[in-house]
Parts: structure tokens; C-alpha cells; sequence
């Protein structure tokens, strides 16, 4: 069985999510590890022009519609994902469905209806989140220009997180130092791509 290690990891705003990613993905790679960092949305796409548009507050959509194109950003990947994965690839995922659940149903959209799109895109072996108070989050740089940096709805967000945790999820303190939070990372990671190596199979969202 190919080694299929995948990681996803998602948190809120501004939390350190983007910095920590790009750290796991040079330890990975000098431990020499095929290994690859993605985030969604991936705003390259078409649909994810689209999503960018939205974000950035150039365009308006109804809230059920942007959920829909997330999570047509995400199947548009699908495929490409399934294929680097069963080749052993490692990705990194900065976020993925479970913000497209989490900010959706902070909106008062259902979860379940939120949920029903994503089913039968591929399941993370891990998921990292980096909890840090919404207070806390919007001190930090940059906080406030795009559509969703808002205090109030940040603690929505926080909530909904909440209802979305299972058995893959790791919380890790993101108010500590870079540099302990990226040691934590580390040792949560490594021990994952062991166990995938021994062969472990894709699975799907939601189950
Ligand atoms: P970044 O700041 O990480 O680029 O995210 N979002 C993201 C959703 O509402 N649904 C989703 O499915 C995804 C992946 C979270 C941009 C914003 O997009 C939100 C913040």
C-alpha cells in the first residue's frame, strides 16, 4: 500500500495559520519528504477569481451561493489531491472544509446543508488548529481588510469550530512563541507521516 500521509490544517484568522505552514513545509522537505503546501481558497482558479472578488468585498453573493463555490474551489482540486497523495506526496492544507463549514453556519446557514457539498471530497489524516482568542487575533497585523475579519463574526466562527472537532483534530495553543507552537507542530506532524507510511487508506468527508 503507497504511503499516503495528508495533512490539513485550518484556524482562525490571523492566528499564524500561513507562517506555521510554510515552516512544517521546509522541515518536511529537509527531512526529505516528498511534501507540498496548498490552501484553499485557491484563488487562481476561476471559481476561486470569483471568491477573491467576494472576499475583498468587489462583489456581492447570496451566502448559500459563495458556500457553493468554495466548495466547488475545493472539488476542482479533488482529483489532483487523490493523485499526489496516493503517489505519497504529503500536502499541507491552509485551510479546507471545515472553514467552509465553520464560517458558512456562522452565517445561520444549517450545518448540515452545509456539510452536504463537501461529502465524498477526501478526509485529512490531521487536522492542526491553532487556537487563539478572536480578541487576540484582531490585534494582529492586517486584521480587518477582507470581508470576514470582524471581531463579532470571528467569535461566531470560533463557536461553530467547536461543533466540527473529531478524533483527527489536534488544538494547539496559538498564543504561544513561533517558535513553540512550530516545536509542537513538528512533533504532532512527524508522528503522523509515520503511521501513514505504514499504509493507511483515503477516506471521505463526512463520516
Ligand atoms: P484566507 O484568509 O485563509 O485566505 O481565507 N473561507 C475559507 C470560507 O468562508 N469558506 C471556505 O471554504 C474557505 C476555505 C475564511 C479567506 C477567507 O475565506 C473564508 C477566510
Amino acid at each position: 500500500m503507497p504511503a499516503i500521509p495528508q495533512f490539513l490544517r485550518f484556524c482562525l484568522d490571523r492566528s499564524g495559520k500561513t507562517s506555521q505552514s510554510s515552516r512544517l513545509l521546509s522541515y518536511l522537505e529537509g527531512l526529505g519528504y516528498p511534501v507540498e503546501s496548498w490552501r484553499f481558497p485557491d484563488r487562481n482558479t476561476g471559481v476561486g477569481q470569483m471568491i477573491s472578488s467576494y472576499l475583498s468585498n468587489k462583489s456581492q453573493l447570496d451566502d448559500h451561493a459563495i458556500h457553493l463555490l468554495f466548495s466547488a474551489n475545493r472539488w476542482e482540486k479533488r482529483a489532483l489531491m487523490e493523485n499526489k497523495l496516493r503517489s505519497g506526496t504529503t500536502l499541507i492544507v491552509d485551510r479546507y472544509s471545515y472553514s467552509g463549514v465553520a464560517f458558512s453556519s456562522a452565517k445561520g446557514l444549517d450545518i448540515e446543508w452545509c456539510k452536504a457539498p463537501e461529502m465524498g471530497l477526501l478526509a485529512p489524516d490531521l487536522v492542526l488548529y491553532l487556537d487563539i482568542p478572536p480578541e487576540n487575533a484582531a490585534e494582529r497585523g492586517g486584521y480587518g481588510g477582507e470581508r470576514y475579519e470582524q471581531l463579532e463574526f470571528q467569535r461566531k466562527v470560533a463557536q461553530s469550530y467547536q461543533c466540527l472537532r473529531d478524533a483527527s483534530w489536534k488544538i494547539i495553543d496559538g498564543r504561544l512563541s513561533v517558535e513553540e507552537v512550530e516545536k509542537q507542530l513538528r512533533e504532532i506532524v512527524i508522528s503522523c507521516v509515520m503511521m501513514c507510511q505504514k499504509g493507511k487508506s483515503l477516506s471521505q468527508l463526512w463520516s
